[in-house]
């Protein structure tokens, strides 16, 4: 107890005497590494330590550590970051060593971690290890295992990682703010044996939702569900990175919810097996065929397939609203409607107003709307073959022939073999028929039937 409360006291003061070190001999705070970039770094390729594939974290990046005596020891910095979600649009939120969500933190099983904890933050912290299994007094949970990382101090976590998976960490402090503006980061611990589930390619991320209004910059951090932005490592489409796949890998994506609300994740194009989740790899005869996960809140999956088939390959939440940005979730239902008139009448006083088209929202993808600064139009993003109308938690999973085996930058569309896309049939198009509809207004001509009738 004495040598660790001169150990925190030597560290804050940046002087350590031989007498001073503590018991395993850590004498100073590891450098502190930061990150600005919101784009997928490559992967950290162990330079000491056991041998691992290291992740790649989407739109992030993973936390350099250094060896010291045998234990393995990283800086996370709790702190304000302004964070890009998507060109167009920055929040000021909270998140660790420059960026929201924090710098990924990989380890292999059997690993000793030693994990100093620095509060940047405004107010007091603490970090919890989801899914870990350690000493109960490095759980992180403030006022329950340890007091609160009071501002402007460091606190140390020290534990063996006991099994490999998939977790992650986040505050047990204050926890409705400090998760709501952004504070959270994957845990990763690579088994022991390298060939236990191997995989080529293993991405991560973890789904964060906010409420900012248009033209605001910060979440508002009491909002129970009605959230606007609903986020992959903190970005919306079409600022999420796409998954560069070369064929022939198997991939794995680990795939964290620290939202308010279930997110079902589907993939197009493979079915894949849910092989792991925050509590353990799951058995091959415990797992069954999958196109959409869905990931309950507090909750990691692993998911894996093989990809063999090439193409772009939409990848995203299925709650379609989820697959929308900031604007436009109040608009009122107008199919069928026709109300131009009343629409120009009421842009004359209020430019901004935004009405739903009598056709849908499809017009909206192209429509350049006049909006605020600092915010996102609901949907967006264009393709090969004109506007995706997407936003959210949504992105493409790209697989390729002859990718080389660590290159994750963008392949740039699919170029499908002719004659493999949707065409439009240029022939005679069948006469569409039906049922004169009971309650139709006599004013609309419909056609009727002609042969059979009263099926
Ligand atoms: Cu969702």
């Amino acid at each position: 107890m004495t040598n660790r409360r001169n150990f925190l006291r030597a560290s804050a003061a940046g002087f350590f005497g031989a007498a001073m070190v503590s018991r395993a001999g850590a004498a100073s705070v590891p450098d502190l590494v930061t990150q600005d970039k919101p784009t997928t770094q490559p992967p950290l390729v162990p330079n000491t330590g056991r041998h691992y594939s290291p992740v790649a974290t989407l739109n992030g990046w993973s936390l350099p550590w250094r060896m010291k005596n045998g234990w393995k020891e990283f800086h996370l910095v709790a702190e304000p970051v302004r964070r890009q979600l998507a060109p167009g649009m920055t929040a000021n939120l909270w998140g660790y060593n420059g960026q929201s969500p924090g710098p990924t933190i990989e380890c292999v099983e059997g690993d000793k971690v030693r994990i100093f904890v620095t509060n940047r933050l405004p107010e007091h912290t603490t970090v919890h290890w989801h899914g870990v299994l350690l000493p109960s007094g490095m759980d992180g949970v403030g006022g329950l295992t340890q007091p609160q990382i009071p501002v402007g101090k460091t606190f140390v976590y020290e534990f063996e990682m006991k099994k490999s998976g998939t977790f992650m960490y986040h505050p047990h402090a204050d926890e409705m703010v400090q998760m709501a503006m952004g504070m959270m980061g994957f845990l990763v611990v690579h088994p022991k044996d390298p060939k236990f589930m191997r995989v080529d390619r293993d991405f991560v991320f973890l789904m964060a939702s906010y409420d900012v209004e248009p033209g605001a910059h910060t979440p508002k951090v009491a909002t129970m569900t009605d959230f606007n932005l609903w986020t992959w490592n903190s970005r919306v489409f079409p600022g999420i990175d796409h998954l560069a796949v070369r064929k022939g890998d198997r991939v794995r994506i680990r795939i964290g919810n620290l939202t308010m609300t279930n997110h079902p994740i589907h993939l197009h194009g493979y079915d894949f097996e849910v092989t792991g989740t925050d509590g353990g790899w799951v058995p091959k005869g415990a797992r069954w065929p999958e196109v959409t996960t869905d990931v309950a809140v507090g909750q990691m999956r692993a998911i894996e397939f093989t990809a063999d088939v090439p193409g772009d390959w939409a990848f995203h939440c299925h709650k379609s609203h989820h697959t929308m940005n900031a604007m436009g979730h109040d608009v009122p239902t107008m199919i069928g409607v026709d109300h131009r008139e009343v629409a120009q009448r009421i842009i004359k006083l209020v430019p901004d107003y935004m009405v739903m088209g009598e056709r849908g929202m499809a017009d909206m993808g192209e429509m350049e709307m006049p909006l605020p600064d600092n915010t996102l139009p609901m949907m967006t993003g264009s393709g090969p073959f004109g506007p995706i109308e997407m936003g959210g938690m949504f992105s493409v999973v790209k697989v390729r022939e002859g990718l080389a085996r660590n290159d994750y930058s963008d392949p740039g569309w699919y170029k499908h073999p002719a004659g493999t896309v949707a065409y439009e049939w240029k022939g005679e198009a069948p006469v569409a028929e039906r049922k004169p509809a009971a309650a139709a207004p006599a004013s609309h001509s419909v056609k009727k039937p002609s042969s059979h009738s009263g099926h």
